[in-house]
């Protein structure tokens, strides 16, 4: 189970008061003092916020809960990214005193387009200003109808404020919840049309359950996490609403790393939850793309700490030594069926990163390999060019954590340089190129044809084949496959190329072959490093027939200001490239909404305070990708065959 929700809506008091309340603690820690047993990092404790997602476990009413407290500042988005594909709930928290925030909504979306079952715990009921009936209501409005409302308040805004959950007897409930079942229930529709009374209250609690379980309908629950009010019933609610996994033991295996980390001596540790099978040490795994290795050691979350064991299995979440070269994402046995879609917006920033004081290079590159590891968004990369290293991020708070990480986990003082948005390239028109076995310019032992087309909008890369699967090797598919989403990291400005089909139009190779008696010879026949040379250069000629432009990241902006600023606020945001739509004014405030080029979010932000006296609220997310207006930006090449391609570019020039 994950617990989601805006910054510092309460995500890791509420986990910290779960845990007491199933008896895994005796004294509830403070974020504030920095006593958590979720924040446990040096810098989680110093800044009182969430930068990792963390794992703790519990059993209550013989059920096992394995709990998951992820931050909620949007520029650590990335570690929820990866914990969403291993839940089988969630809680969402949603703060009774600041309401549905931004992130609240991206989350929400999230889970509710990956069918995971979410309860809603409205917290800080005890603190001065909370809502109920306006929460629910904005609920409704901005993320879904498919709420219940489980209880009321009492005491609202006050230390003593309690949750009384409802039951039977309360009339209204049960009428709401017969009729929110009823939106997915035709048979309780007409059972309930028929005779309102006929449809006992054990029924509706059934089907609330079922219904919940499927994530058609988000059950809410009040509380708050520093009191304890209410969470006793949202412990209930989690066991009575959320599905357990029935995971099968005797299956076989199958699990999923979501996160990697680095044990004292500097060993790796793969966080796996197994979804079938279980896992003992000193077994031999297949893991990810890259063959078998053996796990040496095993540990298990169990009652708040992870512990020893000698195997996991199904249902369980464990770190599991010895799996080499394992990667956020990767499968352990048999893949479940998943996607490797992205189900937030990619980072939008790109910085230069470089030491600060006497430090080398190899020292940083090192210690930034480690953390590309444990956080793979960032996106590590070398200009081979300018030798400068580029890390991709969503913000300010992530760029200050990275360079306090690298200075107490490394020791290494680093300055940021140059930060510019990451744009993207979209082709514009469609290009087709071959290339033929032993025609010049081909220098390898391969034939390959590729096809460029735009695609629709936000629908990323589909590599097809017109080509017959048994004209080649299926490993020879394999390679052009990578080495087309390879190459497309950087198309004809250095920026990602999306929003597009590859179609695979040719395809040819060299049989096995040698002399008689001889040994096999490399020269003869094709071997997956022709395919993986050749592709991109075929490839980039596609591409420069299609043509492509250069988009860049678009946030829509949501600003909140005094009415008689708007004067000086207006030319500001032209000036910043904005594009506001007409300002609905109500008396003394005005609400303005549009959008802005992300490069220029931080300026207006920046600005904001002087414009409104302080009073102006600016709220953004990313939105889209428009084209750059005015200078193309590009983005300097880390090819991995730049001598290659530029001799074999220059011939193909010749011949146009
Ligand atoms: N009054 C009141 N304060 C609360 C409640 N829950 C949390 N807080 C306070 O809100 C602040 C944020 O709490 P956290 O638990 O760190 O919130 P979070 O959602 O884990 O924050 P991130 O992980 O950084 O996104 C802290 O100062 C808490 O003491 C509550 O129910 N009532
Ligand atoms: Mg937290």
């Amino acid at each position: 189970m994950g617990i989601l929700a805006h910054v510092d809506a309460g995500k890791t008091t509420l986990t910290e008061r779960l845990l007491h309340a199933v008896g895994v603690i005796d004294e509830v820690g403070s974020v504030d003092e920095g006593t958590t047993q979720t924040d446990s990092l040096t810098l989680e404790r110093r800044r009182g916020i969430t930068i990792k997602s963390a794992v703790v476990s519990f059993v209550v009413d013989d059920i096992t809960v394995n709990l998951i407290d992820t931050p909620g500042h949007p520029d650590f988005i990335a570690e929820v990214e990866r914990v969403l594909s291993v839940l089988d709930g969630a809680v969402l928290v949603i703060s009774a005193v600041e309401g549905v925030q931004p992130q609240t909504r991206v989350l929400l979306r999230a889970l509710r387009r990956l069918h995971v079952p979410t309860v809603i715990f409205v917290n800080k009921i005890d603190r001065r200003g909370a809502h109920d009936a306006r929460v629910l209501q904005a609920i409704s409005e901005k993320l879904t109808p498919a709420i219940i409302a489980m209880g009321s308040v009492l005491d609202l805004g006050m230390r003593s404020a309690a949750f009384r959950p409802y039951g039977s007897a309360d009339v209204a409930f049960t009428a709401r919840l017969a009729e929110v079942l009823a939106d997915h229930d035709d048979a309780l529709l007409a059972q309930y049309v028929d005779d309102e009374t006929a449809v006992a209250y054990r029924q509706l609690r059934d089907l609330l359950a079922a219904q919940t379980k499927q994530a058609l309908l988000h059950p809410v629950f009040f509380g708050s996490a520093i009191t304890g009010a209410g969470v006793d019933c949202l412990m209930a609610g989690i066991t009575e609403l959320l599905p357990a996994d029935e995971g099968d033991v005797d299956g076989p295996v199958s699990g999923t790393v979501f996160k990697v980390d680095r044990g004292p001596a500097g060993e790796k540790i793969a966080y796996v939850r197994m979804f079938s099978g279980r896992v003992r040490t000193r077994d031999r795994l297949q893991v990810g793309r890259d063959g078998e290795h053996k796990i040496t050691a095993i540990s298990v979350f169990d009652h708040g700490a992870d512990v020893r064991r000698p195997s996991v299995c199904a249902g369980q979440i464990s770190k599991l030594w010895g799996l080499g070269d394992v990667q956020i994402g990767d499968t352990i046995g048999t893949a479940r069926t998943t996607s490797e879609q992205h189900h937030f917006a990619p980072p939008t920033l790109e910085t230069v990163i470089v030491p600060a004081g006497a430090t080398d290079k190899g020292a940083l590159h090192f210690a930034l390999d480690q953390l590309a590891e444990q956080d793979p968004l960032i996106n590590l990369r070398q200009d081979d060019v300018r030798q400068e290293l580029f890390v991709s991020l969503y913000g300010e708070v992530q760029k200050e954590v990275i360079q306090q990480t690298l200075a107490i986990d490394f020791g290494i003082d680093v300055e940021f340089l140059d930060t510019t948005t990451i744009c993207i390239e979209r082709p514009t028109g469609t290009g087709a190129a071959v290339e033929i076995i032993g025609k010049p310019p081909n220098p390898f032992l391969a034939t390959v044809g590729l096809s460029v087309e735009p695609a629709a909008i936000g629908s990323g890369v589909e590599f097809r084949l017109e080509v017959s699967l048994g004209s080649m090797p299926f490993a020879f598919f394999r390679a052009v496959e990578a080495t087309v989403h390879e190459t497309l990291r950087q198309g004809l400005y250095g920026w990602q190329v999306t929003d597009c089909t590859i179609t695979m139009t040719h395809a040819g190779y060299a049989p096995r072959q040698s002399h008689a008696h001889q040994r096999f010879d490399k020269s003869m026949s094709s071997t997956g490093g022709d395919f993986r040379n050749l592709t991109p250069l075929v490839l980039t000629s596609a591409l420069m027939q299609a043509g492509t432009v250069v988009c860049e990241p678009i946030h829509r902006f949501h600003l909140d200001i005094p009415t008689d600023t708007l004067g000086p606020v207006l030319p500001v945001l032209t000036q910043l490239q904005a594009v506001p739509q007409a300002p609905v004014i109500q008396g003394s405030w005005c609400m303005l909404e549009g959008g802005i080029p992300a490069a220029r979010v931080h300026e207006l932000q920046r600005q904001l305070p002087a414009l409104t006296r302080g009073d102006g609220v600016l709220e953004s997310a990313l939105a889209g990708y428009q084209p750059v207006r005015g200078t193309i930006p590009i983005r300097p090449r880390t090819d991995h065959n730049p001598l290659d391609r530029r001799e074999y570019l220059r011939q193909v020039l010749r011949r146009a």
